[in-house]
């Protein structure tokens, strides 16, 4: 049975926000459109392939008169930052750029992000914005569990506790047995890590004999994958503490582009003072109205050595009206993205529509992989998944199969459930590869 536990942390008073947090929507459009002209200004004198395509398009910066003027410029993609891979889109010289990120590059060239001091600030302080969001508050010690390096989890997140007046615990990830020890002896109340990760640490926990409900942890900050809110019931239940959602990609900053309030836990707010988000159908490249389901696409408006401008970030979400900062959009909690989805003969599907299904199941752990593989000429889709230890082998082999109806009846695809033994799946370091295409 899932039961949401109670609040474990407080959010802000009103008297904690930034003064940005407590503009109404029009104030935040009036600072947008103006940041706006700025930012495409910017861009346009600094950057060559912004320049160009600018003048292939046909717009000049001074065109960008209104807010809605913005979808007269082109898109940004992955494909444009390899093509001028390492540094080709920075707008600054290098002598300012003060720090390098870059994102994992599993496919092809990694894309490479610079920030210059003042970027570095302006992340710090978005940070801290959705530490505070989070119900995380100064002096509170924070175990980072995101990896450092050039991904931009583990600094972000280090960056911003600390001007929020936190206290850090740089960890990183892996080496669980240590995490688990240093949760227990320096009794952190603040977590950020992948959601995933956090099942491998709870895991941990259990295998050390302790209780993951009781440790002294009262909030989680988790992002950096998709997630479900069958996912956070589960954590929320199990380990006894708040968790909260933070969004954001290494191209348009990193972590802290958008964070979800601890109070109402209804999807990320974007901070909308620095990041104006769109939505658009990826086929027709048009937009789609808010409240509808589109490819998230987002304008940074304070980046100086890394300007995005329309970056495509293939997140399927919706724009949402702002609750918990009503002058600053949502968007729906994101569960996939367009390069996660699976085609089984004919019928799309993302890995997180199973997890929520497996999640709806009490005698199957949360710890599962997808491997696609063909069957003659059909593509098959086989689900790999750790049966309960705490339960009876058949009662996990009826539970299996219980999924593969559930998959069959909700999704509308057959496939194979395949049931392991408790710690035969790879467990998460940090974001976890959950599909195995081996076809
Ligand atoms: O994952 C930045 C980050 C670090 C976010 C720590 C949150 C916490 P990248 O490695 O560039 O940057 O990956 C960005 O990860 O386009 C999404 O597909 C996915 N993603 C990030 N946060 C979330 C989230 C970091 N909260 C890509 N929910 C993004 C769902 C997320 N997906």
């Amino acid at each position: 049975m899932v039961t949401t536990t109670a609040r474990r942390v407080q959010a802000p008073t009103p008297e904690e926000l930034d003064p940005e947090e407590r503009m109404d929507h029009e104030q935040i459009r009036a600072l947008q459109l103006q940041r706006l002209q700025q930012t495409v200004h910017h861009a346009y004198q600094n950057v060559p392939l912004y320049r160009q395509k600018f003048d292939a398009a046909g717009i000049r910066p001074g065109d960008i008169r209104s807010l809605d003027d913005v979808r007269r410029l082109p898109f940004t993609t992955k494909d444009d930052l390899r093509q001028t891979y390492p540094f080709g889109m920075f707008a600054v010289p290098m002598a300012q750029v003060r720090r390098i990120h870059a994102s994992s590059g599993t496919t092809g060239r990694p894309t490479v992000v610079g920030y210059t001091e003042t970027d570095l600030d302006n992340w710090a302080k978005l940070i801290a914005r959705s530490l505070r969001a989070s119900g995380v508050r100064p002096g509170m010690l924070l175990h980072n569990a995101y990896g450092y390096g050039l991904f931009t989890g583990g600094l972000g997140l280090h960056d911003g506790a600390a001007k929020l007046g936190a206290t850090v615990i740089p960890v990183s990830g892996g080496q669980t047995a240590r995490q688990v020890q240093l949760i227990c002896d320096f009794k952190p109340e603040a977590i950020s890590c992948t959601p995933s990760y956090l099942l491998t640490i709870a895991d941990g926990m259990e295998a050390a004999g302790m209780d993951p409900a009781s440790t002294s942890l009262k909030v989680a900050v988790l992002g950096a994958e998709p997630w479900t809110t069958q996912l956070r019931d589960e954590i929320e239940r199990r380990m006894n503490v708040d968790a909260v959602d933070i969004y954001g990609l290494s191209e348009v900053m990193g972590p802290g582009v958008a964070n979800e309030c601890v109070e109402t836990k209804d999807g990320p707010h974007v901070w909308e003072d620095h990041f104006l988000p769109e939505t658009i159908d990826e086929q027709s490249l048009e937009p789609v109205a808010d409240g509808e389901l589109g490819e998230l696409v987002l304008t940074s408006l304070t980046n100086q050595a890394f300007p995005v401008i329309r970056y495509r970030t293939k997140d399927l979400t919706r724009l949402l009206p702002g609750t918990a900062r009503p002058g600053m959009r949502r968007i729906q909690k994101i569960t996939g993205r367009d390069d996660d989805m699976i085609i089984l003969r004919g019928v799309n599907l993302f890995p997180t529509q199973i997890e929520e299904l497996v999640l709806g199941i009490e005698a199957l752990a949360p710890h599962f992989v997808l491997e696609l593989s063909k069957n003659g000429r059909l593509d098959a889709m086989t689900v790999r998944i750790e049966r309960d230890p705490a339960l009876s082998v058949e009662v996990c082999e009826a539970a299996s199969q219980v999924l593969r109806q559930r998959i069959k009846g909700r999704i509308g695809t057959t496939v194979e459930v395949r049931l392991e033994e408790p710690g035969a799946l790879p467990r998460s370091e940090g974001k976890y590869k959950r599909v195995y295409d081996l076809r």
